[in-house]
């Protein structure tokens, strides 16, 4: 087993359209101990590979995003010598707090966290659990960002959701669901959330249609 990824980690997440988001080293007060190790996209530079994928597979893959990443990251944490977390395995490991403590990014009004560049287009696909410290190298904490939410008066996110499910006080999912499921939910399921595509942050790292509209998919349940 070894303690830390060795140099070759970064150009391996690439070939998948994937790279570490940040790390930080796990304290007392964690459940887990060791270092976590974030991976995950920016932009919709997963899709291509993970389409190249699915194209390769014979016949219907339950949870294919899943499936892709624990196939991909689960081969790298292996060889790496970590374990592997997924984001959707219960119970649910704090992705967004270890980001948050990765990159010092927070939350938007929608939940999703708010990257500086990137907006909302970016994802936490797995984490690769490492038993020690990591060399400072690979272990940078990020400086804090400027949270661009707070920069934002007009918070067009909060209302450009034909269903009213984002508001100051959360994200209301059936709300959402219903509205999706309904007679006039079919936009939102093919063009993408109306909400997360309201926001003018990261425009340039906005999903294609066809990512949006799978992810659109999944997260409905259709
Ligand atoms: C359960 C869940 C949901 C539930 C939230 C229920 C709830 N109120 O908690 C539902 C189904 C509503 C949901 C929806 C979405 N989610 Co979600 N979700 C999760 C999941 C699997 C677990 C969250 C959790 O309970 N963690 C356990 C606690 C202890 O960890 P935490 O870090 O403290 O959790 C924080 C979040 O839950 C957050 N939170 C609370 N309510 C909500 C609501 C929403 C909409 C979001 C995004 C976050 C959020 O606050 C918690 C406290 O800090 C995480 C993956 C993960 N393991 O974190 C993804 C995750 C938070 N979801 C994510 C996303 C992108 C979405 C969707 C946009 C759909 C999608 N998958 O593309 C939608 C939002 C739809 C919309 N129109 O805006 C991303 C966020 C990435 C980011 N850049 O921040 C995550 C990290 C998954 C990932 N692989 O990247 N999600």
């Amino acid at each position: 087993m070894r303690s830390a990824p060795n140099e070759e980690l970064p150009a391996e997440l690439a070939s998948h359209g994937l790279f570490v988001r940040g790390s930080f080293e796990l304290g007392v007060s964690d459940e887990l101990s060791g270092t976590i190790v974030l991976v995950g996209s920016a932009g919709d530079s997963w899709w291509q590979p993970f389409q190249n994928w699915l194209s390769t597979r014979t016949g219907p893959v339950a949870n294919p995003l899943d499936s892709w990443t624990r196939e991909i990251v689960g081969a790298l944490a292996d060889s790496h010598g970590a374990h592997l977390v997924m984001p959707n395995d219960r119970p649910y490991a704090p992705f967004q707090q270890w980001a948050m403590r990765a990159e010092g990014l927070r939350a938007s009004p929608l939940g999703i966290l708010m990257h500086p560049e990137y907006g909302l287009w970016h994802s936490y696909r797995a984490a690769l659990l490492f038993d020690a410290r990591l060399p400072e190298k690979v272990n940078q904490q990020a400086e804090k960002p400027i949270h661009a939410c707070d920069l934002c008066a007009g918070k067009p996110c909060l209302n450009a959701c034909p269903a009213g499910a984002h508001s100051r006080c959360g994200f209301d999912h059936a709300a959402c669901l219903s509205h999706v499921h309904g007679d006039k939910g079919e936009a939102c399921l093919v063009d993408g959330c109306f909400s997360r595509n309201a926001c003018p942050v990261g425009a340039d790292w906005r999903y294609q249609r066809e990512a949006q509209a799978f992810l659109q998919r999944a997260f409905a349940g259709s």
